[in-house]
């Protein structure tokens, strides 16, 4: 393990990480999240916020974020990952031992939310391809050693966070969230639909046709959810765009980091000072 993350390392191990290195990377990880582990993680002393969506794989969207925001070096800063790393990108297990390293180094300033494709409760997503990725990098055996293990490391990563009244999860909110008490203390009900839930225009909600799972919800719940709670905004991952894109007259921001789709484009937002910046990679 390195003393410092350093990104042209990070570059250069593009194929050969080796099998004990990341078996290193994915057991510290597990030790240092077991410690950790809270369902809501709130962020208290970050001065500038780089929050990063969806990466599936793309080691080369995520160097560049680390680089453009300056995250290694500005030591006031915190780096918030929404979740689906692995899944149908090139680079699935160079992606995951990149943001494994950043957590064992620079623990207290990164967070790794959970999201649908750190499978929950057996709901596998499609595709789910991570599996065969460790297979290719470390042979079957050891693939299926490592892959309990990230099961293992998936249950420790928390569902949400929040900083300042900014509300922060993968997928969306539930649609049947009555107190703040079960943000805190989700039950799997709740944590199913944090992961999976998509936001509509339209009130109400209805059952997720698209994804097969969880529901999509209207700006009324979304209303409710922010009397409720008190937070203003929420920033989730989850959905494809080019970058970005706002529901519900701007009190959900979809931000997007992976340029694993064809055409669409890739973006990070950082909070600095009460304000947003929206970056395109
Ligand atoms: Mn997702």
């Amino acid at each position: 393990m390195y003393m410092k993350p350093n990104l042209e390392i990070f570059r250069e191990k593009v194929g050969k990480i080796l099998y004990h290195e990341m078996d290193e990377a994915v057991e510290k990880s597990i030790e240092i999240l077991e410690k950790e582990f809270f369902p809501h993680v709130k962020i208290k002393k970050a001065e500038k916020l780089i929050v990063v969506g969806d990466l599936h794989g793309d080691l080369d969207s995520l160097l560049t974020i680390i680089e453009k925001s300056d995250f290694i070096s500005n030591k006031n800063s915190t780096i918030l990952f929404l979740g689906d790393y692995g899944d149908r990108g090139l680079y699935q297990v160079e992606t995951y031992f990149t943001i494994l390293t950043l957590k064992i180094l620079l623990k207290g300033r990164t967070i790794l939310l959970r999201g649908n494709h750190e499978i929950f409760n057996g709901y596998e997503t499609i595709p789910h391809d991570f599996p065969r990725s460790l297979l290719k990098s470390f042979g079957y055996h050891k693939a299926q050693e490592l892959y309990e293990k990230f099961r293992k490391l998936w249950d420790l990563l928390p569902y949400s966070t929040s900083y300042n009244k900014i509300f922060f999860v993968h997928g969306g909110l539930p649609i049947n969230i009555e107190s703040k008490e079960q943000i805190i203390k989700p039950d799997d009900e709740i944590i199913l639909q944090f992961l999976w839930n998509d936001p509509m225009e339209e009130n109400g909600y209805k059952e997720n046709v698209y994804r097969n799972l969880g529901y999509t919800f209207g700006p009324d719940i979304t209303k409710k959810f922010i009397e409720i709670t008190g937070f203003e905004k929420i920033v989730r991952g989850h959905e494809v765009c080019d970058g970005f894109k706002e529901n519900h007259e701007g009190r959900i921001l979809t931000v997007f980091s992976t340029k694993v789709y064809n055409n669409k484009k890739a973006g990070f937002l950082i909070i600095e000072n009460g304000k947003e910046k929206r970056i395109m990679l």
